[in-house]
């Protein structure tokens, strides 16, 4: 092949057409035709070294399109070399536009026939839907095109090069070009064509191209519709008959319509007919406006409760199949999700088929990203180089011609992360050329001119108060600054999901939902994007940057999502359910004893939600009924649960904890719903349990000498020997976890990260001193100091022992901490290890918040209740192994040993002296510092030992990987502990 330049030179796509829309699968009447398959392929190490594209390829092996080479035989094989990943920084020299010598090159082959009539009336068009980076297009050996954006539809007429039955088609594909400069989004690097390609039959007088605009007037209920075409011959006559509509293209209707929403994604039926082709387009009516500060959807404030979605497999990468798309969309759904961002390109065009049907907002991103030039001081960064302009503009133009009849797309993005420039204005006016119906987005300049909203990623939580109040810092550009302030905020990424965590959901939530100026924001991310490979015993585990051996990798970073790699959802992503349930059920701030309840639903009201209540005791449900309340679009209202329950059911109730939770749940679920779907979920803590009777029972002495306090026995030096018939490997109090990813980085604007302030304190290498063991009256009292090697801060403790019956032993826990500490703690309790063989099979049954893990500041998802799992269970396998699994609250919990239950109870909990409720409980098979240790989670092996914490409290998780730390609110300084437990065996 020839033109060799063109993937090293900044040109436009060469020889191939504007893209045109792209209709849902079936929906065009014209007849077109899978090239999806195996093709015939062979890799090349450089780009010069290429084969003929007249040479059939015939003994080549093969390879299924859609696909990335680099994944062709995952997990088992890797032919084709192996997936590398970087963040910001280039794998290649920065030296746009060229690129090295190395350059992987994919030669592909394929033969296909078209029917004559396909060429005798009218044109055969090839369709890429997305080649990943530089790519040329070959029919029976003469080359036609040559192109580019790899996210992006590539149009070639190849009518004039075909023959009558066979033709060989040659696809040479680059993995560097100079695309690969406004490529660098945070992913994998992965090459090839990785998304179908299509035979078209583009009959004369067909339909090269239709625009729809569909808008909704709230005012009148009347949708506005017009249609434009491009048919290189003639109009197009366009008929919604739900509606009882005729018109023709370039004309506007006025009919009354439903409108569409993400809360009722209703469509219509368009059908766009030329006496050559109709096409049938699924059409929603609904107007955006971003006037006056406020994002609306058809004249109502919405807010969007976003994710960032890349696409991803685990072992397809990219090449997503329409199984994993609608899985994702209806997750998002399950999830409350009402807002996604294609971060960063635009998606597979299926996906936002999915959008209008099952309702999204989206906000559609270009393909472009220069991160990589940030490092650089932003030097040679192609948005502000002339250029580069023709390319960039092709490439909004291109996703706007392909997507702009979605309904679900309410905003345009001008890419992510591509720095400041003129190429940005070039961009923003050719979209608005185009469509002037949607606002647009770009984030990497704060200046906001060309755009229609003000965004930013990860800003703080004090700052987003203030620029919710439009008290945000002047821009030294007056005008700019006055429009600025006259745009509404959004949060393109924010609550950093990486591991365990984000904590904090709240803080911003209530932000969002206070001022109308801020109109949502989008988690980063949706997906840990994990590579299924093999370790060398052949088993299977998720990879990350670094386990392809790249030269360059950012490591952990690329998993950083809310569903684990098999995309089950993580804690995170049940976190932010309940967070952006359309129905808010929390303690009311003013009145103890009550929730209030507020509908955020900007269209819909409660009437078709069932809102259950439930009196929740120790042992279970105390009582159950129904509230009368409906609650309007945006309506608040607090109610007491005395007055809904009655005095006489909660004194009834014994003197346990009682909570009161009220669950919405939908009259008529959606198809999609899983089981127990609600659409928000909460629950107040309206007594506190009584105190217990304090222990009396004697202190004894063992045969062998030990002190036997109830069931338990300690040596005496105060070692725990035994609960029961259970020995003990290891008790003590505890101050360290296995550092979560947020822990290990340090928060924007933080001088020293949590992990290693903890690490400087010694917390991973404690060390307990025993000072004295004695007899106070009823009482064994140890008195130790629990201190970390080569550090001079540590803990005096008092374990105080005593006996409650045979079965039962008391044992209360005073910690204070004593020294000067470089900062916070990751926890505050006691430590139990016992011998148990099995330790992955023991049940725990507890009462306290579950069923799923939760932190000080992740438990809005955490409901009261009586709960039950396995140790197993009880384990999150987060791509990257760290702290996880703590249940708050818990008042009880019995455990299913090998010899027998053991059941623990939180008799009195402080904290700096204020009483907490119950005890954050975590039961491992295997200890933290295995768990901190291992860099996969197929890596722990259960160690015959049952890892027990029993904790005062634990510090928050915060989202310091990427944006702020752990919030004040759940900052758990090293303060004074009192922990009383009672441990009951039998
Ligand atoms: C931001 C990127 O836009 C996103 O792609 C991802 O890399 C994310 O960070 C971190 O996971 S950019 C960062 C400098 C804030």
């Amino acid at each position: 092949m020839t033109a060799q330049h063109t993937h090293e030179s900044v040109v436009l796509p060469q020889g191939v057409r504007a893209p045109r829309f792209r209709p849902p699968a079936g929906a065009s009447s014209t007849a077109s035709q899978s090239l999806d398959g195996p093709w015939r392929f062979r890799l090349y190490p450089e780009a010069t070294t290429g084969a003929d594209p007249a040479d059939a390829g015939s003994d080549w092996a093969t390879l299924d399109v859609p696909g990335h080479w680099q994944l062709a035989g995952a997990p088992d094989a890797w032919p084709y070399g192996t997936p590398a990943y970087t963040n910001v920084q280039f794998p290649i020299p920065v030296d746009p536009p060229r690129v090295p010598r190395a350059n992987p090159t994919g030669e592909y082959r394929r033969t296909f026939a078209v029917p004559p009539a396909w060429r005798s009336q009218g044109r055969v068009v090839l369709r890429f839907e997305g080649v990943d980076s530089w790519f040329e297009v070959a029919v029976n050996g003469q080359v036609l095109a040559q192109s580019h954006g790899s996210r992006l539809p590539t149009e070639v007429d190849v009518t004039d090069a075909l023959v009558d039955g066979e033709n060989l088609l040659a696809a040479r594909v680059t993995q560097w070009s100079a695309q690969t400069y406004v490529e660098d989004q945070d992913q994998w690097w992965l090459s090839g064509i990785f998304r179908s390609v299509s035979l078209e039959h583009r009959p004369v007088g067909g339909l090269e191209h239709v625009s729809v605009t569909a808008g909704y007037d709230h005012r009148t209920g009347a949708g506005e519709l017009r249609v434009d075409v491009e048919t290189g011959a003639g109009s197009a006559v366009v008929r919604v008959a739900e509606l009882g509509v005729e018109a023709r293209d370039g004309e506007t209707v006025r009919v009354p319509v439903e409108p569409w929403s993400a809360e009722s994604p209703r469509l219509y039926d368009v059908a766009v007919s030329t006496p050559a082709e109709t096409v049938t387009l699924r059409v929603g009516f609904r107007t955006v406006t971003t006037e006056d500060g406020v994002f609306r959807v058809n004249g109502r404030a919405v807010k969007l409760y976003g994710v960032n979605r890349h696409e991803f497999e685990p072992t397809r990468g990219r090449a997503v199949t329409p199984e994993t798309m609608l899985a994702d969309v209806l997750l998002m759904k399950q999830h409350h999700v009402n807002a996604v961002r294609t971060s960063h390109y635009p998606p597979h065009p299926h996906f936002l088929d999915l959008c209008d049907e099952h309702g999204l907002y989206v906000v559609d991103e270009n393909d472009l990203e220069t991160h990589g030039f940030e490092p650089l001081g932003w030097r040679g960064n192609p948005t502000d180089d002339q250029a580069w302009a023709p390319l960039l503009v092709d490439r909004v133009v291109r996703m706007v011609r392909r997507d702009a009849h979605h309904p679900s797309v309410v905003v345009w993005s001008l890419g992510n992360e591509a720095g400041r420039g003129q190429n940005l204005a070039a961009m923003a006016q050719a979209v608005r050329s185009l469509d002037g119906s949607r606002p647009l987005h770009y984030e990497g300049d704060w200046a906001s001119g060309e755009v229609d909203m003000y965004s930013r990623m990860y800003a703080a939580s004090p700052e987003v108060a203030l620029i919710g109040r439009g008290e945000e810092t002047a821009l030294p550009d007056g005008a700019l600054d006055s429009h600025r302030r006259g745009l509404p905020f959004v949060l393109c990424e924010y609550a950093h999901a990486m591991g365990n965590g984000p904590g904090g959901y709240t803080d911003y939530l209530d932000l969002i939902d206070a001022h109308p100026r801020l109109m949502g924001g989008f988690v980063w991310e949706w997906i840990d994007h994990g590579i299924v490979r093999r370790d060398a015993d052949g088993t299977p585990f998720y990879a990350y940057g670094g386990d392809f051996g790249e030269e360059l990798h950012d490591g952990t970073f690329i998993a950083d999502g809310l569903l684990l790699p098999d995309r089950t959802p993580s804690p995170g992503l049940v976190e932010l359910a309940a967070a952006y349930a359309p129905l808010q059920v929390r303690p009311a701030a003013a009145r103890p004893g009550a929730l209030e309840l507020r509908n955020r639903y900007a269209f819909t009201s409660t009437e078709g939600a069932r809102l259950e209540w439930t009196l929740m005791g120790e042992d279970g449900v105390v009582g159950q009924g129904e509230l009368e309340e409906i609650l309007a679009p945006g309506e608040s209202r607090v109610v007491g649960a005395a007055e809904v329950v009655g005095d006489a059911l909660i004194e009834s109730a014994g003197d346990g904890g009682l909570w009161w939770l009220v669950r919405a749940v939908p009259r008529e679920a959606p198809s999609w719903a899983p089981e127990a779907f609600d659409l928000g979920a909460g629950q107040v803590l309206v007594r506190q349990a009584a105190p217990l009777a304090p222990a009396r029972g004697p202190l004894t002495r063992t045969a062998d000498g030990h002190h036997a306090v109830g069931p338990v026995v300690l040596d005496a030096t105060g070692r725990l020997l035994r609960v029961g018939a259970t020995p003990v490997r290891l008790a003590r109090m505890d101050a360290w976890r296995a550092l979560t990813d947020n822990d290990a980085r340090r928060a924007w604007g933080d001088p020293i990260g949590d992990g290693e302030a903890w690490r400087r304190a010694g917390l991973d290498r404690l060390h307990e001193r025993v000072d004295r063991v004695e007899l106070e009256g009823d009482t064994l009292v140890v008195t130790a100091r629990t201190a970390g090697a080569a550090s001079d801060c540590g803990f005096t403790v008092r374990y105080e022992w005593r006996t409650v019956d045979d079965t039962t032993a008391d044992l209360v826990l005073r910690l204070t901490p004593e020294g000067s500490w470089p900062g916070s703690v990751p926890r505050l309790g006691w430590l139990l290890a016992l011998e148990q063989p099995s330790a992955g099979d023991v049940t725990v049954d507890w009462t306290g918040l579950g069923p799923h893990e939760s932190y000080a500041d992740s438990a809005r998802a955490a409901l009261a209740g009586r709960w039950r799992h396995t140790v197993d269970d009880w384990q999150t396998r987060y791509t990257h192994p760290q702290e996880n699994g703590a249940r708050r609250g818990v008042t009880r919990a019995r455990l299913d040993l090998a010899a027998g239950p053991l059941t623990l109870r939180a008799v009195e909990v402080r904290v700096g002296g204020r009483p907490v409720h119950g005890v954050e409980l975590t039961a491992r098979p295997w200890s933290d510092t295995a768990l901190d240790a291992a860099a996969h989670p197929h890596e722990l092996a259960p160690d015959g030992v049952l890892w027990l914490h029993v904790d005062a409290a634990q510090h928050g998780l915060g989202s310091a990987a990427c944006g702020p730390g752990v919030l004040p609110n759940a900052v758990l300084r090293p303060t004074p502990v009192t922990l009383q437990i009672r441990l009951t065996v039998g």
